[in-house]
């Protein structure tokens, strides 16, 4: 299989060579180039990027699709200068979202049973037992309820908590009580003692994690931000948790990654950071996927993985 034209790529150097030796062997007869090494601009019809440098798309003028090398696209659009009407392509699929889900309902289940107490009474020998309600009487609230909210929904509700999510437009999930858009967004937060963010990150969404919206959850809740670091006001965590508003938060992802080893959030026991692992794409099953989405675009065939420019997701 081959697509017409070339591809660009960029992404970082460490599997720079990795990407373009493995697209080249699933498109063969496509020639991929590195991002500074393309000798004719004017051939390139398919660029595929994990945070390029902006408006440097604007150097191929054939280009006929971007497509971005994860899930989120925000690094994509937050380009002031891409190229008009390009379409915009993601990658999903079984494996994003099944990891995902794994992460989702272990930093939920942990924050459920008060692991990080008993980690600390380990810490000190200390035999101390902690009763906890069941899943039955905690409610988790997902924010997105998109591939990946959906599905972590969809288990957690399978283990028994109370679930609720929120998202833009009416969602109907079985054993989810769904909540959509800014009306309904008081409810849905006042329902959710663990608030689990995964939405994807616009220009409506940018900074939703602050000081006002944690002070509408039920007091002392626990927060999982593994969508963007921009989600959250970073400022205000402190805040709310010096303020009892929030008991614990778990940051999978943050404004500058890596997270700045002088950054004040390492410093906080109440704060726990993974460094944006929750649902890391393995190489080879990302290649195919992108393989597989420009085969079907140049084909003309229907693709699931589309961006909508105007909704930004
Ligand atoms: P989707 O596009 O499938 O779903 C997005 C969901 O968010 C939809 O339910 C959508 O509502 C909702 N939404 C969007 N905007 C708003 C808004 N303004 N108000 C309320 N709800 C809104 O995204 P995915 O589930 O695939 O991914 C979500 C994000 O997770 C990605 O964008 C990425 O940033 C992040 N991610 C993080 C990873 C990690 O390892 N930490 C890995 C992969 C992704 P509606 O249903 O009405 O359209
Ligand atoms: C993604 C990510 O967007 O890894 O896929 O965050």
């Amino acid at each position: 299989m081959s697509v017409p034209g070339e591809i660009v790529l960029h992404v970082g150097p460490a599997r720079a060579a990795w990407w373009q030796r493995r697209l080249s062997e699933l498109l063969p007869g496509t020639p991929v180039r590195l991002w500074d090494a393309v000798p004719d601009p004017a051939a390139v019809t398919a660029a595929v990027v994990w945070k390029h440098p902006p408006g440097g798309l604007r150097r191929f003028p054939a280009l006929r699709v971007i497509v971005s090398i994860g899930a989120g696209v925000d690094h994509v659009l937050a380009d002031p200068d891409l190229p008009p009407g390009v379409p915009l392509l993601r990658i999903t699929g079984e494996d994003l979202t099944q990891r995902m889900t794994e992460y989702v309902v272990w930093q939920v289940l942990a924050l459920h049973r008060r692991g990080w107490e008993l980690a600390a009474a380990r810490a000190a020998r200390e035999w101390r037992q902690i009763v906890t309600p069941v899943a039955g009487r905690r409610g988790v609230g997902i924010m997105g309820l998109g591939r990946l909210g959906g599905a972590a929904a969809r288990a957690l509700a399978g283990l028994g908590f109370r679930v609720h999510g929120w998202a833009r437009t009416p969602r109907d999930i079985p054993g989810v009580t769904c909540h959509a858009g800014a009306g309904e967004l008081d409810a849905f937060l006042a329902a959710a003692e663990i608030l689990v963010c995964l939405l994807p990150l616009t220009p409506a969404t940018e900074g939703i994690l602050n000081l006002d919206l944690f002070a509408r959850l039920p007091r002392g809740a626990a927060l999982v931000n593994a969508a963007r670091g921009g989600h959250l006001v970073e400022e205000d965590l402190i805040p709310a948790l010096d303020q009892g508003l929030l008991c614990r938060a778990v940051l999978d992802v943050a404004r500058i990654e890596p997270l700045p080893t002088d950054h004040p959030f390492w410093a906080d026991p109440r704060i726990d950071i993974t460094p944006h692992v929750a649902s890391l794409i393995d190489p080879d099953t990302g290649a195919r996927l992108i393989a597989e989405n420009l085969r079907r675009f140049f084909a003309g065939e229907k693709l699931s993985d589309l961006i909508d420019p105007a909704r930004g997701y």
